[in-house]
Parts: C-alpha cells; sequence; structure tokens
C-alpha cells in the first residue's frame, strides 16, 4: 500500500496510518522512503503537478501564486536532512498508564529521517513582500478533508514567522533524492525541520502571513498539550499548541521482548532533540537508572536531524531490563516516567525507552 513495504504496521488502512517495524529503520541515517511512517488525517489526495498552484497571500506586500514550474525555477532548490518527529510518536507508553479513545498506538516508528530538497519558505516570502514581524504567523492549507476534525474540514496549521523566515523551512518537491510520493504529499509539502510532523504541512497549496496562529483544528484543538484532566473534547484555545520537538529518544533493536546469546549483545537506536536544542549524550542502563554508561552517539547528517546511539552490552544468562536516555545541550534529559507525562491526547512521550531481553545460554549444537 502506498508504495511502502509490505510489514509496516498499519494502525489504520483509511486514512492511512503506519509505522515501520524497527529493524526496517535501525542503523541508517536516512529512512528508506519505503519505510518512512506515514500519518494522514484524511484520504490522500491525487494532486496533477501540472496543473497545482501554490497561493502566497495575506500580510504581503503582493499576493503570488505560483505553478510547480515557477517554484522549482524561480528560487533555488535547497537540500536538507531532516527528522519528522509525530507528536503521537511513542504513544504506546502513555496507553499503558491510561486509555486514550480514538487515537492510534504508536511505537517508536513515527520518527523517521529523510533529505528533503525544495524552495526555502524565506525566499518564497521574500519574493511576495513579507516582512519580518515579530509576533506574526506563516499559515498552511492543504486540500485533504479530515473526519477526525470537528467541525470535518481541510488539514492546516502555523508556525512562527520567524521560523518561516530562518531559511530552515522548505516548500519541497523531492524526498530522498526522488519526486515525493502522493502519500508523503505530492506535489509540494512543507518540512519544518525542529517542530513536530505536524506542523510539515503535505499537499499544500496556500501560505498565509497572519497575525494570528491558524484557526484550524489541527493548530487550534489538536497538537496542543492538555493537562492530565482536561476533556479533550472540542474546544479552541485549551493547552499550548506544540512545536519544536522535545528532546526523546527510543530503543530499535534489539526488540523488546527479544531472546538474544548470552555474553555481549549490541543494543542501538535513535535520540533526537529539536529546534534550539540537540542531542548531547546518550546513557544506558542495565539495572533500571541505577547506573549509566555512555552509548556512541554518531555525528549527525546535519543539524536538523536525528542522531544515532549504540552500545555493546555483556549481559549474563536470564533477565534483563535495558533502559535509554539522552541528554540536550540545555542540560535537560528525559523523565523517567510515563506516567508523569500521561496527557489526555497522548502527545510527547519522552520517558525513558525501555526494552526487557532475556540472555540464554549459547548451546553448541553437535554436528
Ligand atoms: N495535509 C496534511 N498534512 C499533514 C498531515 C495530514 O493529515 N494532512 N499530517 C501531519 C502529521 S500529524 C504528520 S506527523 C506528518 C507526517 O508526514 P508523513 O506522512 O510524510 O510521514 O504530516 C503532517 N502533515
Ligand atoms: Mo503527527
Amino acid at each position: 500500500m502506498w508504495d511502502k513495504r509490505s510489514d509496516m504496521v498499519v494502525h489504520e488502512v483509511d486514512p492511512y496510518n503506519a509505522e515501520p517495524p524497527p529493524e526496517a529503520i535501525a542503523d541508517l541515517p536516512l529512512t528508506p522512503t519505503d519505510a518512512f511512517y506515514s500519518r494522514n488525517h484524511g484520504p490522500v489526495p491525487d494532486i496533477d503537478g501540472r496543473t497545482w498552484t501554490l497561493r502566497v497571500d495575506g500580510l504581503v506586500g503582493s499576493a503570488l501564486d505560483l505553478s510547480l514550474d515557477d517554484l522549482q525555477r524561480r528560487f533555488e532548490p535547497t537540500t536538507v536532512v531532516a527528522t519528522l518527529q509525530c507528536a503521537g510518536n511513542r504513544r504506546t507508553g502513555l496507553l499503558a498508564v491510561r486509555d486514550i479513545p480514538g487515537e492510534s498506538p504508536w511505537s517508536g516508528g513515527a520518527t523517521s529521517t529523510a533529505s528533503w530538497t525544495g524552495a526555502r519558505l524565506a525566499d518564497v516570502l521574500r519574493a511576495a513582500g513579507a516582512e519580518p514581524e515579530e509576533t506574526a504567523h506563516v499559515a498552511f492549507e492543504a486540500p485533504d478533508v479530515s473526519r477526525d476534525a470537528h467541525p470535518a474540514q481541510p488539514y492546516g496549521s502555523s508556525i512562527p514567522l520567524a521560523k518561516g523566515l530562518s531559511g530552515e523551512v522548505l516548500l519541497a518537491w523531492q524526498m530522498n533524492d526522488a519526486p515525493l510520493l502522493p502519500v508523503h504529499g505530492a506535489p509540494v509539502r512543507v518540512v519544518v525541520p525542529g517542530y513536530i510532523g505536524a506542523r510539515s504541512v503535505k499537499w499544500v497549496q496556500r501560505v498565509t502571513v497572519q497575525a494570528e496562529p491558524s484557526a484550524s483544528y489541527f493548530q487550534a484543538v489538536a497538537y496542543r498539550l492538555l493537562p492530565p484532566d482536561a476533556d479533550p473534547a472540542n474546544q479552541p484555545g485549551r493547552g499550548f499548541a506544540l512545536g519544536p520537538v522535545a528532546l526523546n529518544s527510543d530503543i530499535l533493536r534489539p526488540r523488546d521482548g527479544d531472546t538474544v546469546p548470552a555474553g555481549s549483545t549490541e543494543v542501538s537506536g535513535y535520540a533526537y532533540a529539536g529546534e534550539g536544542r540537540s542531542v548531547t549524550r546518550v546513557d544506558v542502563s542495565c539495572d533500571d537508572g541505577r547506573t549509566w554508561t555512555q552509548a556512541d552517539v554518531a555525528e549527525p547528517d546535519g543539524p536538523w536531524a536525528w542522531r544515532l546511539w549504540r552500545s555493546v552490552l555483556d549481559l549474563p544468562e536470564g533477565r534483563h531490563r535495558v533502559t535509554v536516555r539522552a541528554w540536550d545541550t540545555t542540560g535537560a534529559s528525559q523523565p523517567e516516567s510515563a506516567a508523569s507525562l500521561w496527557n489526555p491526547k497522548g502527545y510527547v512521550n519522552n520517558s525513558w525507552a525501555r526494552i526487557e531481553l532475556r540472555a540464554e545460554a549459547v548451546r553448541r549444537a553437535c554436528l
């Protein structure tokens, strides 16, 4: 389905919501496109790039209507490696605390990394005559209508104008050096490095500079962090809108519950910190966090990419719980428990990652 591997973990067929099995993305700086998670709130639209246009309007000097050809020729193409992480990534940890009706049980695979090529949103906004305005926002609109929203409405969201003018945000038409697939937003999507995936609007057809954040359900109601006792029903403006991704990490290999040979076992995964921070260290514990050793952390593919880490553990025969946590440049680390993070929509589980392993003595077969 949708040009994905056959072993994707499909949370929903329609709209299509799927994450890769952890081993499909482990140890790879760039996630192959056929393994990249996909999160959709409505049906995937089929848009003809030859007739698609982008409207740029709002608080700009002169509104623009750009064809794909205009976008590709008038603006210098840029390539950025960026990790996308859904705010629902690792929701299973929150679901283990308490039920979250109506939300998919994402594991740690709602995080993937690709190289994205497109025009800088900043260049397009400047061509339209947008002036830096500290309190303004850039809103994005797409045509896919979601029944998750109340009332049912097309997908939309916004980011601060300052981020939009930073040169980091792309209007991308390529992913991993190939034209965007329909499921990832063809012909053009927004890529907002360092922000939750929800802000990287797919099938974008309108960019509006405005004084207020987007009034879309996906900015004003969903993708907001509510206190644990809040009613998650349709109440625009409750809690706060999520933007920059919180420091997070996960273990991708081996799998939770695996049996491994006693002795040395390599464990690996990712760590990621969004806008404004980066991962500085990853720790691994085999005694529930009493003692920690530092994992080997690979250099990332640029400032917006996850950091892959690995650690070789020496596991005697028996059961083991392996725990991982990362640190960022502000000195912040991840919270210990998902119970302390539970919220009604199940966003931002960035508690310590844990897997259970059973180490078994290696039996040599007599051949
Ligand atoms: N138009 C549109 N854009 C969208 C969405 C959507 O449903 N419709 N989902 C968002 C969410 S919540 C995420 S996490 C990312 C997922 O991008 P992907 O499917 O390319 O992985 O797209 C974002 N952009
Ligand atoms: Mo998301």
